[in-house]
């Protein structure tokens, strides 16, 4: 199994964490911007081979590598809710971040003042979810893990107004599975 991907993506964090987690043997290729449009018809990281196998997104990587063990992927709606707006708050964490590079910020765009917007509300709702106190996390809750531990890594968010997200990102990094796989600082 080849992962194809980069130290600092989330996503490719998360499948990092699962693999290591299921105690999957991979090959970690790091992969820059050049490489990953020319091996991903997505042009983005993570992307997966596995014996013929080609996934270009780290949704379908997680279900595969869940799967390979017999494990579901996401079982109940409730944690769906969770994975998906963790994973849209980090589309849209990472879509501005992209945009800052280029100049092009929420200042001149009401479309990116939108997307500035639907973090806060985003990061609002994750709040007042009921987020667990103590180890081990699930698939949904990674997620959320891996977003909260990029955005605060990348100064993206804060989280002075969100004492649980607080908690919850700080019992994540006690995790040594995820504390390792941590972005280089
Ligand atoms: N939906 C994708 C998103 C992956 C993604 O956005 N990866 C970023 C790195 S964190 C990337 O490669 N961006 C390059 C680009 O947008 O061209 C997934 O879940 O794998």
């Amino acid at each position: 199994m080849k992962l194809f991907g980069s130290y600092t993506s989330p996503y490719v964090r998360h499948c990092r964490v699962a693999l290591f987690d299921l105690g999957i043997t991979f090959d970690f290729i790091d992969t820059d911007y050049t490489a990953s449009a020319e091996g991903s018809p997505a042009m983005r990281v993570p992307f997966l081979h596995d014996n013929g196998l080609q996934l270009s997104d780290s949704s379908s990587i997680l279900m595969h590598v869940y799967h390979s063990k017999g494990i579901p992927f996401i079982e109940t709606a409730e944690q769906m809710e969770l994975y998906a707006l963790s994973n849209t708050a980090m589309d849209t964490t990472i879509n501005l971040f992209f945009l800052e590079k280029d100049n092009v910020t929420p200042q001149h765009s009401a479309y990116l003042k939108r997307q500035s917007n639907r973090i806060d509300a985003s990061l609002a709702a994750l709040e007042l979810t009921n987020l667990p106190k103590a180890l081990p996390l699930n698939i949904a809750e990674t997620r959320l893990a891996c977003y909260l531990d990029w955005a605060l890594f990348r100064k993206r968010i804060s989280l002075d107004e969100h004492p649980n997200l607080l908690s919850f990102v700080k019992l994540a990094n006690t995790w040594s599975t995820f504390a390792d796989t941590a972005p280089p600082k």
